[in-house]
């Protein structure tokens, strides 16, 4: 994924950037097919919309948490191009990757429509920083095409908000309607925006529609004051050990599990921790 300078200064002046073709075809298809675990098919789900009636008790109740039951999936959620472009954007390899989630859509299932919002109140104890380097990254990882008709993010360009409180966090009139831009892509593009950027899901303005994403947030590592996901809650599903057997030290390590070479590993946790993880290449951890 080439994150150009073109996108990190329309981060910092619009508070958001959308990098196209970012995710390599072949990881892309096998992610979309790994979907299916999750969430119907849009043929299927439109055939017989009753069958599916859970999806229309809420706007988000087609969201799933990471980990999700097939690697296809999430390996998406740690590719080598969004670390790299994280990195750039927030200006540290030292990333913390403090949520993920897949959320499918479907036209007409439930009102998605939402206020111009920030995301910063479930991501931090304070309010951004403005004037700060450190970035809380939000990525919209497109798996369909999204067009104006496929219920879009609607953003804010930050500079038309500069001036504006982080309070009240939605925006209850439509102050900034104007302004908005509909984030809109093919499939495999990457939408970024930040904790601090105003912004809004929208409904589907065609029928027969869906909308398929997966969201991954990081940010760097450090402050006490920001996160979301403590990620030993989630370490006793299947999945979760599947996943960290699978991914690399440096994937593993996005996550808070200690890197090679990290004070924690002796001969002992190496032990215990291949033996709780089996099947997990230790090899790395021995080094010092
Ligand atoms: O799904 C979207 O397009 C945006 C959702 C959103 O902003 C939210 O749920 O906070």
């Amino acid at each position: 994924m080439k994150v150009l300078d073109a996108n990190i200064q329309q981060l910092r002046d619009d508070g958001y950037s959308v990098i196209e073709n970012a995710i390599d075809p072949e990881l892309l298809s096998r992610g979309q097919e790994a979907m299916w675990e999750l969430c119907p098919r849009p043929a299927d789900y439109f055939a017989n919309t009753g069958a599916h009636a859970p999806l229309s008790t809420s706007q988000f109740a087609g969201l799933h948490r990471f980990p999700f039951p097939n690697w296809d999936l999430n390996r998406l959620v740690v590719n080598q191009n969004l670390i790299d472009a994280a990195e750039k954007i927030c200006g540290t390899k030292d990333l913390e990757l403090y949520q993920a989630e897949f959320w499918a859509k479907y036209s007409g299932a439930v009102d998605y429509g939402q206020l111009h919002h920030f995301d910063y109140g479930n991501h931090t104890l304070v309010v951004p920083k403005r004037a700060s380097t450190h970035v809380q990254l939000a990525a919209f990882v497109l798996l369909s095409d999204v067009s104006e008709a496929d219920a879009p993010t609607y953003v804010v360009p930050t500079k038309s908000v500069r001036d504006t409180p982080f309070v009240p966090r939605t925006q209850t009139t439509r102050a900034f309607a104007s302004q908005e831009v509909a984030i809109t892509g093919t499939a495999g593009s990457v939408f970024f925006y930040k904790t601090d950027t105003l912004h809004r899901g929208s409904n589907f303005t065609q029928p027969g529609r869906a909308r398929f994403t997966l969201l991954v947030n990081l940010q760097p590592r450090g402050w006490r004051w920001t996160g979301r996901t403590a990620w030993p809650r989630e370490a006793l599903s299947e999945s979760w050990s599947e996943t960290m057997v699978r991914m690399t030290p440096q994937q593993r390590a996005l996550f808070g599990f200690p890197a090679p070479g990290d004070e924690y590993w002796d001969e002992q946790t190496i032990r215990d921790v291949g033996m709780r993880y089996s099947g997990m290449d230790m090899d790395p951890y021995r080094q010092r």
